[in-house]
This record gives structure tokens, sequence and C-alpha cells, in this order.
């Protein structure tokens, strides 16, 4: 005899997982919201690392040597990664990638706003590596605990990847800031012009969110967006002043009392208007990813005739 399992059961299954702190699998049955919202965080990271090389990309041709341009291309090639893992991830959960793409490429789905910045010179390269990667660490880490089994997995490897990157990015302004005085500039330029966006990495104020306290809830997400720019400030300081650089933000003190450092307030609005499409450089990433997806039709239609021969 087959019981079936009533739409009551089914939901508190999924509750008593969470409760329990073990992971959703993608044969479990998970609400719609649930399914919804998962879909759509883990497209948007997908997207963000695969329009996320072209900043970089923008660089490869012109490193300033073979041993730099290795090392870039090995580091945009693992975003390249993170983006495929992350459309598996999706997957699991019902989407098509076929779909997701479209999406992106219409500007129906987001990306993260940091990639609707210009790279203006050499050392934007490694600022990246500090801070986009260190921001993206800070954020990704406690995703290895996210409550959806598949990408708190794609995570431990991603953020193993990332931290790597980040090391990089290091190195190489150690290396610029021990160089000439022009360098010691282009590197504070860098970090001039990278700083803000990286905190408006981590989202909407938490007054602001719409998504987090749900989030939250199904343990998608273990902290908020602020708990995290907070963590990322306080971890950049002294990496700042290891480097010998200066965070560009005069508001920027220890605060004895919190035990943390305060910081100037954020552009939301410079926030809002990347986030809707119109940053520096939005219509160019997008055109971009769409005329690669159109150049790789005939590859892709290659495959599929490939498949159906063996089949
Ligand atoms: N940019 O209610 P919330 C990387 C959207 S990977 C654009 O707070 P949520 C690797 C948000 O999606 C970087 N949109 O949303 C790399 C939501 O959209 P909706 C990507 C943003 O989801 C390094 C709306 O605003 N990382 O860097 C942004 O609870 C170097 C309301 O916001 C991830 O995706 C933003 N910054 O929290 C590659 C990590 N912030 O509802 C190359 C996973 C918010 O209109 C080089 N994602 N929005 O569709 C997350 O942790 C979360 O989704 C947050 C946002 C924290 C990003």
């Amino acid at each position: 005899m087959t019981a079936t399992l009533s739409e009551k059961d089914l939901e508190q299954h999924f509750e008593h997982t969470l409760e329990r702190d073990q992971r959703i699998e993608p044969r479990d049955w998970v609400p719609d919201g649930y399914r919804k919202t998962m879909i759509r965080q883990i497209a948007q990271h997908a997207h963000s690392e695969i329009i996320g090389m072209q900043p970089e990309g923008n660089w490869i041709t012109r490193a300033p040597s073979l041993r730099r341009k290795a090392i870039l291309l090995a580091k945009v090639q693992d975003e390249a990664g993170h983006g495929l893992y992350l459309y598996s991830a999706a997957e699991t959960l019902g989407a098509d990638r076929g779909d997701l793409t479209e999406r992106l490429i219409t500007g129906r789905q987001k990306y993260s706003s940091i990639f609707n910045y210009p790279t203006l010179s050499f050392a934007d390269v490694g600022v990246i590596g500090w801070l986009v990667d260190g921001a993206a660490i800070c954020n990704q880490v406690p995703l290895c605990r996210s409550s959806y089994g598949p990408y708190a997995r794609a995570m431990i490897r991603i953020c193993k990847e990332e931290s790597f990157h980040q090391r990089q990015g290091f190195e190489l302004l150690m290396t610029m800031m021990k160089g000439t005085r022009a360098q010691r500039e282009m590197v504070q330029d860098a970090v001039n012009r990278w700083w803000w966006p990286s905190l408006m990495m981590f989202g909407p104020p938490d007054g602001d969110s719409p998504n987090t306290a749900q989030s939250m809830a199904w343990k998608i997400k273990r902290h908020t967006n602020d708990e995290l720019r907070q963590r990322f400030v306080d971890m950049s300081v002294p990496q700042a002043e290891a480097l010998g650089v200066t965070l560009p933000d005069p508001q920027l003190r220890w605060n004895e009392e919190r035990g943390h450092y305060d910081f100037g307030e954020l552009e939301w609005a410079e926030f809002k208007q990347v986030v809707s499409g119109n940053g520096p450089c939005n219509a160019e990433r997008v055109a971009h990813r769409r005329q690669a997806h159109e150049d790789g039709e005939w590859v892709r239609e290659a495959a599929a005739a490939h498949a159906r021969r063996h089949r």
C-alpha cells in the first residue's frame, strides 16, 4: 500500500528540514516562493560571474608580463566555471539555462552592480581581486551553509577559488605599491573608484531590502546585507593599512563602543541607477554578452546535432 503525502505533510517535512539545519535537496518538495527566490538568487549570482569576466577580461591582452597574463587568464576562466556550476544548480530547481540567459541579455534579470564600472588601469585588476573578490567571499562564505544543498555545495568550491583570487589581487597591489610613485598613485586611484561600489555589492540597507526577512527565515541567507557590509569594512581597514593605501571615506573610524568601524553613508541613488540599468557600463556589458551568445549559436546547433546522432 502506498500512502500519499498531503501538502501539509510535505510542508511540515520542509519546515523540519530547516529547523534541523539540514539541506533541502532537488527531490524535496519546496514552497513555490522558496523555489522562485532560490532560482532568482542563483541566476543573479551566475549572471554576475559571467558578466564579471568582462571588466578584467578587458586587460588580458594588455597585462604587463606573461606571468600576469597567465594569472589573469586563469582567474577569468575560474569565473566562467563558477557561472557554470551556478547555472547547473539553478537547473536542479527546474530552471532552464537557455531561458536564464535570455532573461539576462534582454535585461529582465539582474547581475551584480559592481560589474557596471569601467576598468581604467591595470591596478583595477588588483583592486578587483582584493576588494571585489574580498566582498564576494565575505558574502558567500555564509552561503556555504545556505539551506539549498546544490547551492551550498557549489559555494564551497567557489569560495576556495575566490580566496585565491583575493590573494592574487592583494599580491599584485603589494608589488605595485613597492614600485614607482606613478604605480602607487595608480593603485590609490583604483581604490578610490572601487571602494564605494564594493560596499554596494552587499545590497540595499536592511530597511530597504524586500527579500532579506523571508530569505533568512528560509535559511537561504544567514546574515543581513548590513551585517555583511560591516564585516567587510572591518576586515578591509587593516588590509588597506598593510598596503599603504587610504580608503576614500573621511568618516571611517574605529568605534570602541560598537567594536566596529563607523563609515560614511553610501550613495544609494547611484546604486539604484546602476541596478536599474543606467550605470556607466550596463549597456556595454549586456550588449557584449548578447553578441557572444549570438556568435555561439552555431556551437549550440552543432552540439545538439551531435547529441541527436548519438541518441
Ligand atoms: N547588484 O532584497 P535584496 C562575484 C537586488 S559574485 C545588483 O537585499 P537579496 C564574483 C536584489 O537581487 C557577485 N542587484 O535582495 C566575482 C533584489 O533583486 P529583485 C554576486 C542587487 O537577494 C568577483 C533587489 O536588489 N554575488 O562578485 C544588488 O535578498 C570578481 C533587492 O535586494 C551574489 O550574487 C547588487 N549589488 O540580497 C566575479 C551572491 N544587491 O528582488 C568576477 C549571492 C541587491 O528585484 C570578479 N546573492 N540587488 O530581483 C546574495 O547574497 C543576495 O542576492 C544579495 C542581495 C546580498 C546580493
